[in-house]
């Protein structure tokens, strides 16, 4: 289903990555869906958005704390999944953790 003409608005995206990722088909994602998709996201980020460490691509992988601190602060209306409307904010709330660690990394090299 297209929300807007041109399929580019953000609640088209919203709606084709659950479409994608909702394995149990409840029009939400749980705790595991989530952490597919964004490791899938990580996999495929395109060349000038790769994370670098000391030079080096690395790939992140979200952590079951990382994404239990994500649907505890993105679960907005408390249903113990991820839905449409706080699928943004959860990606959001991940790229801010992966700036995080790779800005770690890069300072434990640094020392
Ligand atoms: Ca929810």
């Amino acid at each position: 289903m297209a929300w807007c003409e041109s399929g580019a608005c953000d609640l088209c995206y919203v709606a084709a990555l659950i479409s994608q990722w909702d394995i149990d088909a409840n029009q939400s994602l749980n705790a595991a869906e989530l952490r597919a998709l964004i490791i899938h996201k990580e996999e495929t980020l395109p060349p000038n958005q790769k994370r670098e460490q000391a030079g080096v691509i690395i790939e992140l992988r979200p952590t079951e704390q990382d994404i239990d601190y994500i649907m505890e602060e993105c679960d907005l209306n408390g249903n113990g999944v991820i839905d449409k409307s706080e699928l943004l904010i959860a990606l959001a709330q991940w790229a801010e953790i992966a700036e995080r660690k790779s800005a770690q990394s890069r300072a434990c090299v640094v020392l």
